[in-house]
C-alpha cells in the first residue's frame, strides 16, 4: 500500500508536536512552550519574544480579563465594554463602582521598582471627593502605587509609601482633560517617582525615603476605601521595572504622529518674561508663534496646561520684542503668562 507523502510528513509533524512537552496549568488552560523544534531541529518556531519585565498587560479587546503578558495576572471582576482607545478592538467602562482586581504575585517583583501606563477617557467631572484609578495595597497605608483624583478638579494625586513615611508622592500639574483619551504613566524607582502625561514628563520627585513596595492586590477602577472613577481605560500596563522615557514618547507617538509629544514641554504656568526665557530645560527654548501654532498649543491644550490661563509667552522678531517693549510688557513685573518651550532643531 503506498501512504501519500503528504500524509507521512503529517504523520511525523504530529509526532513531534507531541514529543514537545505540553503542560496544563492550573486554569485547565494549554501552555505550550515558547520554541518548537521540527526536522530534528532544524527549523525553530518561536512566539514572539515578550518584555520580561512587562508583568501584567490588558487589552480588554477578545481576552477580556486576561493578562497578554504571559505572566498570567488575570483580572478578576466582571468587566463591561467601552470603545477602543485606538480604532479597533475595546477599553474597560468602569461605572465608578466597578472594581477589577489582580492578585500580588511576588515572584514577578524584582524590588520595589514599578511603572503603571494606561490610556483613560473621563466619563465624569470631579464629585468633590478623592477617586481612586488604581491602588495596590491590604489596607489604607500601602500605597505603592496609587494614582487618585483630587476631589475638587482633575489633577491626579499620585502615592507610594516610603522607608521615611507611608504616604508620600507627587500631584499632576495638568489637568486630565473630560471625553478625551489621556495617556498617562507612572514611573516608581529607588526614591523617585515621575509622572507623564501623554508621553510628555508632567512632574517628577525624589522622595524623602526609599520607596517600599507591598504585598496587597491591584485595585482597578476605586478600591474598598474611596469611591472610583467613572471613565474608560484601556491597554493598562505594569512594568517590574522603571521604563525608558523612549517607550513612553513611542506610546504617545499615537496622538500626535507627525510631531511626536516630545515637540513641546511646559516652562512655567504663570511668570514674567524673563522667567520664561529661564524656564526651558536642556535642549528646549521659548516657542515663537509659528511654534506654537505648527503643535505647541496642541499639546498644552491635550496635556491640560490651558488652566492657568490662555495668556502665552512667545518668542518674537527683533522687531517685534522691540515693540513690546515700548509697551514695557516685557520688562513688567506684573505681567504672567504661561511659557511653552520647543524642542530645539
Ligand atoms: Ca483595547
Amino acid at each position: 500500500m503506498k501512504i501519500p507523502i503528504k500524509t507521512i510528513i503529517k504523520i511525523i509533524f504530529l509526532f513531534q508536536i507531541i514529543n514537545t512537552q505540553i503542560i496544563i496549568d492550573d486554569d485547565d488552560c494549554f501552555d505550550i512552550p515558547k520554541t518548537l523544534c521540527t526536522s530534528k531541529g532544524k527549523k525553530i518556531i518561536s512566539t514572539p519574544n515578550k518584555n520580561p519585565n512587562l508583568i501584567g498587560h490588558y487589552t480588554f479587546d477578545e481576552s477580556g480579563l486576561k493578562d497578554s503578558s504571559g505572566h498570567k495576572n488575570h483580572l478578576n471582576g466582571y468587566i463591561n465594554y467601552g470603545p477602543s482607545y485606538f480604532i479597533k478592538g475595546n477599553s474597560a467602562f468602569l461605572s465608578g463602582n466597578d472594581m477589577l482586581t489582580i492578585k500580588h504575585n511576588k515572584d514577578d517583583y524584582k524590588g520595589s521598582d514599578i511603572t503603571i501606563s494606561f490610556w483613560i477617557y473621563l466619563l465624569e467631572d470631579s464629585t468633590d471627593n478623592w477617586r481612586t484609578i488604581i491602588h495596590k495595597g491590604e489596607n489604607i497605608q500601602q500605597l505603592t502605587p496609587t494614582i487618585m483624583l483630587w476631589p475638587k478638579e482633575r489633577r491626579l494625586h499620585i502615592r507610594s509609601s516610603t522607608e521615611m513615611f507611608w504616604n508620600e508622592g507627587i500631584e499632576s500639574i495638568g489637568i486630565i482633560n473630560m471625553k478625551q483619551w489621556t495617556l498617562i504613566t507612572v514611573i516608581f524607582s529607588g526614591q523617585m517617582v515621575q509622572l507623564y502625561i501623554n508621553g510628555n514628563l508632567d512632574n517628577q520627585k525624589i522622595l524623602k525615603g526609599k520607596i517600599i513596595m507591598n504585598e496587597g492586590d491591584f485595585h482597578i477602577g476605586k478600591d474598598p476605601w474611596h469611591q472610583g472613577v467613572k471613565c474608560y481605560i484601556d491597554e493598562l500596563k505594569i512594568y517590574n521595572t522603571a521604563i525608558k522615557s523612549k517607550v513612553i514618547e513611542a506610546e504617545a507617538s499615537i496622538l500626535i504622529p507627525l510631531i511626536g509629544s516630545n515637540y513641546a514641554t511646559l516652562g512655567c504656568e504663570k511668570c514674567t518674561f524673563l522667567q520664561a526665557l529661564n524656564s526651558c530645560p536642556e535642549n528646549y527654548h521659548m516657542c515663537s508663534y509659528p511654534e506654537l501654532y505648527s503643535g505647541g498649543y496642541l499639546i498644552a491644550r491635550r496635556n491640560g496646561w490651558f488652566k492657568f490661563g490662555t495668556l502665552v509667552w512667545a518668542r518674537e522678531s527683533q522687531k517685534e520684542m522691540e515693540e513690546k517693549k515700548e509697551e514695557n510688557e516685557i520688562g513688567d513685573p506684573n505681567v504672567m503668562k504661561m511659557c511653552i518651550c520647543c524642542f530645539d532643531k
